[in-house]
């Protein structure tokens, strides 16, 4: 046992990725299953808020794009419950996990989503966050999580772009419209700094997870370099940014913010923000509705199966 894990603290060092054959502590694989699951759920329950839109979508282009986008966001979810997989759990339990509430989503996606402005706030912030908190995990030490998020971050930032289009579109149009903008951008900034989780002190998993290279930056660090490159792309925009207190600080070379709103979060997180009730309903009635499809596909599997063992046994 120690030969083995000496060998994966050696592999860890040398930033060689751990792969699902080898070896693992116990808690590694554990906190990469919770971590992966629950990043996968935030991408099929990600796909609800702006999936609200499509049908209300302002042009026919930005129809298709919305749509291109919700429909990358199931692809993000399906590579990672693969990449889970690898692990030792299967899809259902993971599923059933969500269901019940014993899995969390990110905390964003239990915000609604009011006018089309906020298709442009969370591809400009909510894509944006992730992608800041997602280019490092290329560089995860596990294999399979960091293969599936070099496809995953090309999108995003795809995802990102778009949001920045439809801000800067409504932030250069009628007086109403940069209105819209600013509101979407008033209701979405808060609730986009917490994504990137609980401050460093407060937040359990991060000392470890930055041990074995599962987390390449900490909570509060990501946090900061989100800050400081959006405050610069406001600018573009001509929006302002609904923190009195934000303001550049020459000898720390960063922004500095004014407070979170901690408890909110808390409170979003334990189930009680504006739509978690609603979102986790509907993940699971699509769930149930989908049950023909999952037992035609298994039905149409086995049938294949049993053809292929009968022409097997024909030829022995
Ligand atoms: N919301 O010790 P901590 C997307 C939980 S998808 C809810 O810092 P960790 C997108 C945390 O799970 C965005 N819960 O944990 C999709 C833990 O509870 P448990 C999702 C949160 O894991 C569609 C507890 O608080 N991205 O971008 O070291 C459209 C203590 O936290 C949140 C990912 O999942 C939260 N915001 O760090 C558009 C990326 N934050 O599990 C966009 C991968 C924390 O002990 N995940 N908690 O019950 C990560 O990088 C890390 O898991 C986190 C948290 C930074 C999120």
């Amino acid at each position: 046992m120690d030969a083995f894990k000496q060998h994966f603290d050696e592999k860890i060092d040398k930033e060689l990725t751990i792969e699902p054959k080898d070896w693992m502590p116990d808690e590694y694989r554990k906190t990469l299953i919770r971590q992966i699951s629950q990043h996968a759920h935030s991408e099929i329950v990600g796909m609800l808020p702006e999936g609200n839109w499509i049908t209300r979508a302002p042009s026919l282009r930005r129809k298709a794009v919305l749509l291109a986008k919700v429909q990358d966001e199931a692809g993000h979810g399906l590579y990672l419950y693969s990449a889970a997989e690898t692990l030792g759990i299967s899809r259902d339990e993971m599923l059933d996990q969500l269901h019940t509430g014993k899995a969390k989503y990110s905390s964003i996606f239990n915000y609604p989503t009011i006018t089309w402005a906020d298709m442009g706030a969370i591809g400009w912030l909510v894509d944006g966050a992730a992608i800041m908190n997602q280019v490092p995990l290329c560089r995860t030490s596990y294999g399979p999580y960091a293969r599936a998020m070099v496809r995953v971050c090309k999108e995003e930032s795809f995802h990102q772009r778009q949001g920045f289009e439809i801000m800067l579109t409504l932030s250069n149009g009628s007086a109403i419209q940069k209105k819209m903008a600013q509101d979407a951008l008033n209701r979405w900034w808060w609730p986009s700094l917490m994504m990137f989780g609980p401050p460093d002190a407060e937040s359990p998993h991060t000392e470890q997870s930055v041990r074995w290279r599962i987390k390449r930056f900490t909570n509060d660090e990501l946090r900061q370099k989100f800050v400081d490159v959006t405050v610069e792309q406001a600018k573009v925009l001509g929006l302002t940014i609904p923190d009195p207190e934000l303001k550049w600080n020459e000898e720390r070379g960063h922004y500095d913010m004014g407070p979170i709103n901690w408890d909110e979060f808390w409170n979003v997180v334990k189930g009680n923000g504006p739509c978690n009730k609603q979102r986790l309903d509907t993940r699971r009635q699509a769930w149930e509705d989908g049950a023909w499809v999952r037992d035609a596909a298994m039905a149409y599997a086995n049938k294949k199966a049993a053809r292929s063992n009968k022409k097997t046994a024909e030829a022995a």
